[in-house]
């Protein structure tokens, strides 16, 4: 199980959680996306989830990962 973490700045709203969860559930291996609007933090589960593909869907959102 790997739980990675994003800290996305864009986040304000409800629109921006499911986007984004839209997006990141479609990534493969991926059991669990939780969106944290106050903290402004994208967590993802999963198993052996690749880094590159979840921030590549957060793009495709509409989203940038600040770091
Ligand atoms: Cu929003």
């Amino acid at each position: 199980m790997t739980t990675l973490t994003y800290s996305v700045p864009g986040i304000s709203c409800g629109h921006c959680r499911t986007a984004i969860t839209e997006e990141v559930t479609q990534v493969e291996r991926v059991t669990g996306v939780e969106v944290d609007l106050d903290a402004k933090r994208v967590t993802v589960q999963g198993s052996d989830v690749d880094d590159a593909a979840v921030r590549a869907a957060i793009d495709e959102a509409g989203y940038d990962v600040a770091a």
